[in-house]
């Protein structure tokens, strides 16, 4: 049996996919079809499919011609498919001339024309409209969220709300047509499909619910509030309108950090014993205000270990903080979390103290290490007690970021799917109870 491989995203399927996998199965016995996922097209930098790999996955898994779809995941994996399968050849479109002739080595590598006249870009750009972002308050974390918007397809700022009369507009790359807002009801009351909020965190709970109300979907900064209760009410709010309410945790939406995940769920390091995270970072250094700063390690930045630690050890049953306060305000704090089967978490963050911030999650067969700055995951490595046994991960992180995030929410939006499986709903109540129950120790 002469077995071919061919790969793609099919996104909008069309003639053109059709046409490619139809000669493809033509020059065998069995056609084998690799659909990219969702994160492997976001780190390749495809930031403008529509449809969801669920629904590209079904699409293809219907054709007559197709005899076996797999999820296609990373970009290694087409060598180690043409070895577990016993592909006898590759095919793909000549707009990929001569790019996989490495894979030449391991089996016959075909490119057929691509047919004219049909792309999913054209579909797409034909019937697609752009999903409109209002931007609440501009500051460091909105210009950088304006900038990342730039290079998700299909999404604009339409306009902008900041309390101030002020000149900072000119500091955000806005569109020209963008309006400008000191309102916030007058903003919520204009045309957009959803809001991006950052900037003071004892006001987010207020516009966030404000948002809610007025039927905006909403990415917000972390944390939604430092207050016990006020995240589940935001949630129930979110709920009863169907609106997405998603934190801007950018990490949770980082292709490596995600197939990390997948990897350790495999039970490739045994079981998890324990994960260790650190995230420092010098705010003040950085010129950002004093103000933000007093905030405190624990509300600025400890979601982002308990994110890592929760993915893999679920919700803790116990926590202690170990917090250095100076000045009234926490300078750095470590969380150790006990979880169920003895799993233990250590998350350390600082704001005033800087330290290596890898991770490291550590297992009964090996262990998972994630070098510094992991929360920004571009690499990671497995070990083994055998040295020579290391395995090494390594993916596009473009930017800062931002777009990964910005491109699930976008598509969430577009799938009427209010809550994505990167950051559920659950997940973020969990990370705001960690936040809620340091705030309420500290304050007692
Ligand atoms: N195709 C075609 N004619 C078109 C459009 C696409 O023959 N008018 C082919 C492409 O050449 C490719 C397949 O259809 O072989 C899937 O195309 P895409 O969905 O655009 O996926 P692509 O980004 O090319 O994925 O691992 C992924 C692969 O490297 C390629």
């Amino acid at each position: 049996m002469k077995k071919i491989i061919t790969y793609g995203t099919y996104d909008m399927l069309h003639i053109g996919h059709i046409n490619l996998l139809t000669r493809a199965k033509a020059r065998g016995d069995y056609l084998i079809v690799g659909v990219t996922s969702d994160d492997y097209d976001r780190s390749r930098g495809k930031l403008n499919v529509i449809q969801s790999q669920e629904e590209r996955f079904k699409a293809i898994e219907q054709l007559d011609i197709v005899d076996e779809v797999i999820l296609e995941t990373h970009k290694t994996q087409k060598q180690a498919d043409i070895i577990k399968y016993a592909v006898d050849e590759f095919v793909i479109g000549d707009d990929w001339l001569n790019y996989f002739d490495y894979l030449n080595e391991l089996t016959k590598v075909v490119y057929l024309p691509r047919t004219k006249g049909i792309s999913s870009t054209q579909i797409r750009n034909a019937s697609v409209t752009d999903i409109t972002f209002g931007v609440v308050n501009i500051n460091h974390d909105s210009k950088r969220f304006v900038k990342e918007l730039g290079f998700v397809s299909f999404t604009h700022v339409a306009c902008v709300y900041d309390r101030d009369v002020t000149s900072k507009y000119a500091e955000l790359a806005l569109p020209q047509k963008a309006h400008k807002y000191h309102d916030y009801e007058a903003f919520l009351s204009s045309y957009v499909d959803a809001v991006y909020i950052c900037g003071d965190i004892v006001n987010r709970y207020k516009l966030v619910k404000k948002a809610l109300l007025f039927g905006k979907h909403v990415l917000c900064e972390n944390p939604f509030s430092i207050n016990g209760g006020e995240t589940e009410e935001l949630f129930e709010i979110a709920r009863e309108k169907r609106l997405l309410l998603l934190l801007a945790l950018k990490t949770a939406f980082a292709p490596a950090f995600n197939k990390l995940l997948e990897e350790v769920r495999t039970g490739i390091i045994g079981d998890v014993r324990d994960i260790r995270a650190t995230f420092t970072s010098l705010y003040k250094q950085r010129g950002f205000a004093e103000d933000y700063v007093k905030n405190g390690a624990t509300n600025l930045l400890m979601s982002y270990p308990s994110l890592l630690i929760n993915k893999l050890a679920g919700e803790h049953t116990s926590i202690e903080f170990f917090d250095q306060i100076i000045d009234g305000y926490d300078v750095s704090n470590m969380a150790i979390t006990r979880h169920k089967n003895q799993v233990l978490g250590m998350a350390s963050v600082g704001v005033e103290v800087k330290s290596d911030g890898n991770a490291t999650i550590s297992g009964t067969q090996g262990y998972v290490y994630i070098p510094a700055p992991w929360w920004l995951t571009k690499s990671f490595h497995i070990r083994f007690e055998d040295p020579s046994k290391e395995v090494k991960y390594e993916f596009e992180f473009a930017g800062d970021g931002l777009r990964y995030m910005i491109s699930e929410f976008v598509s969430l939006i577009r799938q009427k799917n209010i809550e994505s499986s990167r950051l559920t709903i659950n997940e973020m109540i969990e990370l705001s109870n960690i936040i809620v129950t340091y705030n309420q120790r500290k304050n007692r």
